[in-house]
């Protein structure tokens, strides 16, 4: 049993402790303990009852997925389930933090269920590209019902112990110490003559259950693009209506071995560590202590600076929003406001917590409202002799040990951080639009910024609930930087013979969320042409970028916005309507720079995107503004929509190997200069049989 298992035997009741840090995972060696520990107290004459418990922070986060891909061991976990069910003597899990995916599915093999005020439940599996493998698809539904339990599968969220209670997962909600209060409910089952209670016996209640199903699979084709797991859990959810509970059992098992062996599913597998890994930062050791953050700034109430306001009362922050001009502070916070009711009208916010919210929410219009804050978060126009002013004060009124952020998503963190005394607080904090949404913070560490402020800013980052990574400072640090050479190669397309609506077409069918001439108009075509321009005046390079972008916004088109830019679009409608007045411009463009346009492939225009996406994030890497690849998929995952069943550019480029990745790179470089040589450690590595994935994270 190992000293993952505990079993003690407290007179008629036995008390079977998980101890496998950080989060009981369940590895085999965990298996086999419960399955010992099960059968010692089964078979000791004395027991009666039997309670399965979690130490440390939680019941039980699942299977062990770094498990998956190795040839499985038994004890099953499905079959450790079986033994649990099918024990003669009643089963209690008692359930603190969190029992999610296998570790649900450990508690749904027990006959009974109680929680602490911190219980929380689910089956994350989907989010691995994977279904419950182990009887979550045919208990779940018999236990809670076909709706909320293909709910729950679908959107592997996780629920709370009040919701879990009024769905009858758990049979009680108890304070106290949980052990105690779950040996004295196993001993008043007994008194009561209460026995085995086994989900598997239970009816499964079929009414409404074609609508259930009907409304399930049309959901999961919007909400899932391409993901082949949702369409699995929902056919194993529907099994269990059909056949037995063996038979769907079975079934399940089938779908989980196709699934874990998908690429679609290791991609995600992939993503859950990388999401992680981003957190280790070298030289940042992960017991720095961070510093208390119980107050926050943000300087600016605009777009950038209402969202991020909202991202860290989100994450129960207390947050001043600082504008020197009222009515735009209070247009903001009216914004602000009006974004949280309609999110409680929709009923994904509930009242209380709007008002929560909204109550550590202030404002002020002078910059000694923000002294005390422990950091401030610059979210003013990007133009950085404004930055460099708004800094200037923020050093003179900010108190000692507060950290200075700001949201730049270009400029120079460097020369920022050079108008203060304190370099080294001064750090990057690029959040993306809308950032109350948008998970990804990109977190940038100037020369001189500190560890310990990088370790705070960190912390903070998961705190409010968002994904970070730290990048070095260039234009555009790692996501905007890459995103660059995409829609440059995107424009190029065009003069050589696509339109926008093909590339688009591409693109959105590979995964993404829209193509680059969709996004743009979506963002606004006017923040690109500033960047160019700014990027003319004060880097000016040889490096072409296609006039075409430049000409549509000096036409007024700037997107969405103007009701027109590469697409023109009906009042209030989203939808893009190619537009012939840009087929001409676009021809004429090329007529101008003497090009003979062609048909161009899907194929191509998939390579010629993503392979420069892919080669600048090997540029990245060498330059070290990236630390490991995995966190460039991240950045790309969470801040741009990369589809999570490609795992990220550089996990997408291993999948095809790179040696193919670089000779189309090499044939692109011959073909269109020097902007798409490849870079010498993709080259490296192609010419080595390595992947990115083999870099020392
Ligand atoms: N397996 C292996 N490692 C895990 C793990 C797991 N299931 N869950 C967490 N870890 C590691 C994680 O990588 C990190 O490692 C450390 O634990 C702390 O995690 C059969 C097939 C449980 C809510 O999807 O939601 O069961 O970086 O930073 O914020 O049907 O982890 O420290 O080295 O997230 O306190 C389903 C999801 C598996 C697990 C804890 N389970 N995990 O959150 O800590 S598939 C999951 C979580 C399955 C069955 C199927 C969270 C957490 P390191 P953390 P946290």
């Amino acid at each position: 049993m190992g000293n993952l298992v505990e079993l003690k035997l407290h007179g008629s009741i036995a008390l079977i402790m998980l101890d496998n840090p950080p989060v009981n995972a369940m590895s085999f060696a965990v298996r086999q303990g419960i399955s010992d520990a099960i059968g010692k107290a089964v078979s000791n004459a004395d027991t009666r009852a039997i309670v399965l418990v979690g130490k440390g922070r939680c019941f039980c986060g699942g299977a062990d997925i770094r498990e998956f891909g190795q040839p499985r061991k038994e004890p099953f976990l499905s079959d450790v389930i079986n033994l649990i069910e099918g024990c003669q003597k009643p089963v209690i899990a008692a359930i603190h933090g969190t029992a999610i995916g296998g570790g649900c599915e450990i508690a749904l093999g027990c006959h009974y269920r109680i929680g602490d005020a911190s219980a929380r439940f689910g089956q994350p599996e989907i989010k691995l590209g994977l279904l419950p493998g182990a009887g979550g698809t045919q208990r779940l539904p018999r236990l809670i019902g076909i709706e909320p339990a293909l709910e729950i599968i679908l959107s592997g969220a996780y629920l709370g112990a009040e919701q879990g209670k009024a769905l009858g997962f758990f049979d009680e909600i108890v304070e106290g110490d949980l052990t105690q209060k779950a040996v004295l409910f196993a001993e008043r089952l007994l008194s009561e003559g209460k026995g085995p209670r086994p989900i598997r016996d239970m009816k499964i209640h079929k009414d409404k259950a074609e609508q259930i199903f009907a409304a399930a699979h049309a959901k999961a084709s919007k909400r899932a693009r391409g993901l082949i797991a949702p369409e699995r859990c929902i056919e194993a959810v529907e099994s269990a209506l059909r056949v037995t509970v063996e038979e769907g059992l079975a079934l399940e098992r089938k779908f989980f071995d196709e699934l874990v062996r998908s690429d679609q599913s290791k991609a995600q597998r992939h993503l859950f560590f990388a999401e992680r890994q981003a957190r280790k930062i070298p030289g940042v050791p992960a017991d720095i202590p961070a510093r208390a953050v119980r107050k926050a700034a943000v300087i600016g109430c605009g777009t950038m600076g209402r969202g991020i306001a909202m991202s860290l009362a989100n994450g129960g922050v207390p947050v001043t929003v600082l504008d020197m001009n009222q009515d735009a502070l209070d247009a903001g916070l009216s914004a602000i406001h009006d974004t949280y009711a309609r999110s409680v009208s929709r009923g994904s916010l509930a009242q209380p917590d709007m008002d929560k919210r909204m109550a550590i929410i202030d404002g002020a219009t002078d910059y000694a409202g923000i002294g005390e804050a422990d950091i401030a978060i610059e979210a003013v126009f990007e133009e950085m002799e404004l930055k460099k002013q708004v800094f200037a004060t923020l050093d003179e009124v900010c108190k000692p040990g507060a950290i200075l952020a700001t949201n730049t998503s270009t400029l120079d963190v460097d020369e920022i951080a050079a108008v203060t005394s304190r370099p080294g607080d001064v750090i990057g904090t690029h959040f993306f639009s809308p950032a109350n949404v948008m998970k990804l913070m990109e977190n940038v560490r100037g020369r001189e910024t500190s560890p310990e402020v990088i370790a705070t800013v960190m912390k903070l980052t998961k705190d409010i609930g968002k994904v970070g990574a730290l990048v070095g400072v260039c234009d555009g640090f790692v996501g905007n930087r890459m995103l660059y050479a995409y829609t440059r190669q995107a424009n190029f397309l065009l003069e050589e013979g696509a339109l926008p609506h093909e590339v688009d077409k591409v693109l959105y069918d590979f995964g993404l969320p829209m193509g680059p001439f969709a996004m743009g108009d979506l963002a606004g075509l006017d923040v690109g042409y500033r960047v160019r321009q700014h990027r003319r005046k004060t880097k000016p390079s040889n490096d072409r970028y296609s006039p075409i972008a430049d000409r549509i916004v000096e036409m007024g088109r700037h997107g969405q916005k103007t009701g027109a830019g590469w697409y023109r679009y009906d009042k209030g409608n989203r939808k893009p309507n190619p537009d012939p007045e840009i087929e001409k411009l676009i021809i004429g463009v090329s007529r101008e720079l003497g090009i003979e346009r062609r048909e161009i492939s899907d194929r191509e225009i998939l390579e010629r995107c993503l392979y420069p996406l892919v080669n600048e994030g090997a540029k990245i890497l060498e330059e070290g503004i990236a630390i490991r690849p995995s966190d460039i998929d991240v950045i790309w995952i969470y801040g741009y929509g990369f589809p999570r069943g490609r795992g990220g550019p550089m996990f997408y480029a291993d999948l095809i190997g790179l040696d193919t990745v670089y000779k189309a790179m090499s044939r692109l470089h011959e073909q269109h200069g020097d902007m798409l040589r490849p870079a010498p450690l993709l080259e490296e590595l192609a010419k080595f049989g390595k992947k990115f994935s083999d870099l020392a994270s």
